[in-house]
């Protein structure tokens, strides 16, 4: 039976700048993201995060509705720029205080806090005075600002994670330019990457000397790469592609060195002696988000290329029992391809799998029979089962995994993509702010309270769901 120990942790993620809103209040100073969404041209982005889920105001709320769902743990994140406005010095006691609550509002509903401390809302003042993450000295910034907030949650907060994608961060806002602070630089991702993962060192030192018998972690992507055609030039490019997405960062933490395809070119990340020592302190936990794989090919001057058979970009392809509504491929052998990896390669550590979800269209609608708002999203209900299977069938196979926590406690602000996008297990109406929980939130409190995964899943039937 699919049953999942007593122990297991189920939970639900979420992130300060996806869900916060009141950019201005309390003494909170601007962040790279506040930069980058008021740029001309990004007006829904802006007026999308002014208010986004307004969970500062409504944090009450939404803490009762974690309770209501059963949820074990919820993980969010801090926000640097509510703690230090300028990213250094004396910290902002509201800022400290707003979390102090939250922490406090879930304990009391039984429910374990996971706080981030670095989920992408870097303060905008690091940036504009010396480039942010590009600069060695940010991980000595990131230390403080640990200890800072350790220091006071410590006392209630156990569990900690310190940077969600450190890989993300450094690429869609260093390399592509997508996303904050909207730099486009080889040199600038290998600098955030190194700087974030040292960052991440200096800050598990920290938090433990801050916070007795505290347990921390890091939150890493991992996107599998395939080769898109058999060729062996498309096996090159996938290699390279995992490399410079998926060892970039679990190669430091986890073995203490980059792979060797990331330190071959001309440009190197800038690796001091001493270095990966501090980054490959020993965790509690590795925190692992996944959503998708990405096929591979081959372009020799890049490192990795987004590829889909049909030539076209992922977020064109339409929306399908297959394809999410962020054009990402439903693929739930990735987890079983990964933790067989994090077995092998990596001497199985323990493993929480800090986010996995998909976003689709939702709507709300009139329950015929109750005359009650409801959102029937059965595609969200049939992707986490299938996920959490494929967990079940590697901790059958010998995984560490200690806990799953969905993407998202509530639909929320997906970065370049505004509010469009909704990954919650409860539904928000921007207009009203209304909270609706949807068949998914149902569905996950069910599991929650038997334990036991309800329906056989494709995963487990066909055994793969590779095409
Ligand atoms: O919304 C993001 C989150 O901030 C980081 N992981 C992926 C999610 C979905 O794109």
């Amino acid at each position: 039976m699919d049953r999942f120990s007593d122990g297991f942790l189920f939970g639900a993620s979420s992130s300060a700048f996806q869900i916060e809103g009141s950019l201005d209040r309390d003494g909170r100073g601007p962040s790279v993201w506040d930069a980058f969404i008021a740029r001309p041209g990004r007006e829904r982005l802006r007026s999308d995060a002014a208010t986004a889920c307004d969970h500062y105001a409504r944090w009450a709320d939404d803490v009762a509705i974690a309770g209501e769902l059963g949820l074990d743990a919820y993980r969010f994140s801090v926000s640097w720029p509510r703690i230090q406005p300028d990213g250094r010095g004396e910290p902002n006691r509201a800022g400290l205080d707003f979390y102090s609550r939250l922490v406090d509002g879930l304990l009391e509903r039984d429910v374990r806090p996971f706080p981030t401390l670095f989920h992408w809302d870097l303060p905008l003042a690091l940036q504009r005075d010396s480039g942010g993450f590009r600069d060695r000295d940010t991980a000595a910034r990131f230390e403080d600002y640990a200890g800072i907030v350790a220091r006071a949650l410590g006392d209630r907060v156990k569990d900690w994670i310190t940077i969600n994608e450190p890989f993300e961060y450094a690429c869609f806002g260093h390399l592509f330019g997508t996303h904050a602070p909207g730099v486009k630089s080889p040199l600038a991702y290998l600098q955030v990457v190194h700087h974030q993962l040292l960052a991440h060192g200096r800050a598990v030192s920290a938090i433990r000397s801050e916070a007795a018998g505290a347990r921390v972690g890091i939150a890493l992507s991992w996107t599998p790469v395939h080769p898109l055609r058999d060729t062996e030039a498309d096996e090159k490019a996938a290699a390279r592609a995992n490399a410079f997405m998926n060892g970039v960062s679990f190669d430091p933490i986890l073995l203490g060195r980059y792979p060797a395809l990331v330190t071959r070119g001309l440009l190197r990340p800038p690796v001091r002696d001493g270095d990966f020592e501090t980054i490959s302190t020993p965790l509690d936990f590795v925190g692992l988000n996944y959503y998708s794989r990405e096929k591979a090919r081959n372009a020799p001057l890049v490192p990795f290329i987004r590829a889909d058979v049909t030539g076209k970009e992922p977020r064109e392809l339409p929306e399908s029992d297959d394809r999410t509504a962020m054009g990402w491929e439903v693929y739930h052998r990735g987890l079983v391809e990964i933790l067989a990896e994090l077995r092998g390669r990596y001497g199985n550590p323990p493993v929480i799998v800090t986010e996995f979800g998909s976003a689709w269209s939702d709507s709300v609608e009139t329950d015929a029979a109750t005359g009650r708002a409801r959102v029937g999203d059965t595609r969200r209900v049939r992707y986490l089962r299938d996920a959490l299977a494929a967990m079940r069938s590697a901790i059958e196979a010998g995984s560490d995994l200690r806990g799953a926590f969905v993407w998202s406690l509530t639909d929320n602000f997906e970065w370049a993509e505004g509010n469009a996008k909704r990954f919650g297990l409860v539904h928000v109406d921007y207009g009203t702010q209304a909270r609706t929980v949807k068949d998914s939130g149902r569905w996950y409190a069910g599991l929650i309270a038997s334990r036991v995964l309800d329906a056989s899943s494709r995963v487990l039937e066909t055994g793969s769901e590779d095409t």
